[in-house]
């Protein structure tokens, strides 16, 4: 079974522009990568004293279940040299599933949807831009609808392509 997957990812540390694209092409091998955001100069939140991240959000279609596709993704981010020093704190590389399908889940190594999407414009404003209709399986809003609630503030960029 395939299920469509939303993933967001984020650097802050180095040449953030290449982590994303070589996090993109490592992901090619978990899964069919079939729709990536543009870029984005995005504003640190939760923990703001570090660097602005480059931020973006990939559509993958994948035969992994939840727990594979974690798997999958820490070593992705293992492999590209990832220390996990401070929590929320400074990063070559970050992948956070965001959706996975209709799934709702609740364990201890995943939770999806994500908990804090709804609250992110460094996630809302790419996904708005690759699954606008998509709708949130737990709010039953569409990523457009919770992308224009948000509170004014996060200022985001989208990069000249
Ligand atoms: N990731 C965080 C915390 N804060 N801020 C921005 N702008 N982008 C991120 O990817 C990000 C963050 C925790 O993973
Ligand atoms: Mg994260
Ligand atoms: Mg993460």
């Amino acid at each position: 079974m395939l299920a469509m997957v939303y993933l967001s990812l984020g650097s802050n540390v180095g040449d953030r522009e290449a982590h994303l694209r070589d996090a993109q092409a490592r992901l090619g091998a978990v899964g069919q990568v079939t729709d990536v955001s543009s870029f984005y100069e995005t504003e640190p939140v939760e923990f703001t004293e570090q660097p602005w991240f480059l931020n973006c959000v990939v559509g993958l279609e994948t035969a992994q279940s939840p727990q594979q596709l974690m798997t999958s993704i820490l070593n992705i981010e293992k492999a590209m040299g990832r220390r996990r020093v401070q929590k929320k704190g400074p990063r070559i590389i970050d992948i956070d599933i965001l959706l996975f399908g209709k799934t709702v889940l609740d364990s201890p190594e995943v939770t999806i949807p994500h908990p804090a999407m709804q609250e992110r414009r460094f996630v809302l404003e790419p996904l708005a831009e690759i699954a606008p209709e998509v709708r949130h399986p737990v709010l039953k809003k569409t990523i457009l609808e919770l992308r224009d609630a948000l509170p004014v503030g996060q200022t985001v960029r989208k990069l000249k392509t």
